[in-house]
């Protein structure tokens, strides 16, 4: 490989993720899932900064709005019933709720590479946690999954 080239190559793995190397992931609105009834799934994910997450309806009647995003990240508020994607570029902790469910515990966090957020992030879900009446347990749960 001519130095120029290698020189480049070398460039763009130091530059990290580039568009063609950012993942989908996929997190689906449930009735019934693993972790009981009205259910993200999975609840807790940990991607990379500049990775999309698209929230899928599998049942209808749910939604998927962001609670509490990292400083400058990237917020969302998906109709009830559609799907919704969001690129999360900026690293830190993310929540999010179904709307209608929230009471019911469906809510979920996404980790996008570094915590810098932690702190707020657990402040938020100890206000959140004040208007859940099921299921109060996953949140800290997902909480702690957080690294
Ligand atoms: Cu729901």
């Amino acid at each position: 490989m001519p130095f120029q080239l290698l020189r480049h190559a070398i460039l763009a793995l130091a530059l990290g993720a580039t568009p063609a190397l950012a993942a989908d992931h996929e997190v689906q609105m449930l009735n019934q899932g693993a972790d009981g009834m009205m259910v993200f799934e999975p609840a807790f994910l940990a991607v990379q900064p500049g990775d999309t997450v698209t929230f899928v309806p599998t049942d209808v009647a749910h939604n998927s709005s962001s609670v509490l995003s990292p400083q400058d990240g990237a917020t969302w508020k998906g109709t009830m019933g559609q799907k919704v994607s969001v690129t999360l570029e900026k690293e830190g902790v993310y929540l999010y709720q179904c709307d209608p469910h929230l009471a019911l515990g469906m809510v979920g966090i996404i980790q996008v590479g570094k915590a810098v957020n932690l702190e707020a992030a657990q402040q938020q879900a100890q206000t959140i946690s004040g208007q859940i009446a099921m299921n109060k347990e996953r949140l800290s749960q997902y909480l702690d999954k957080v690294q």
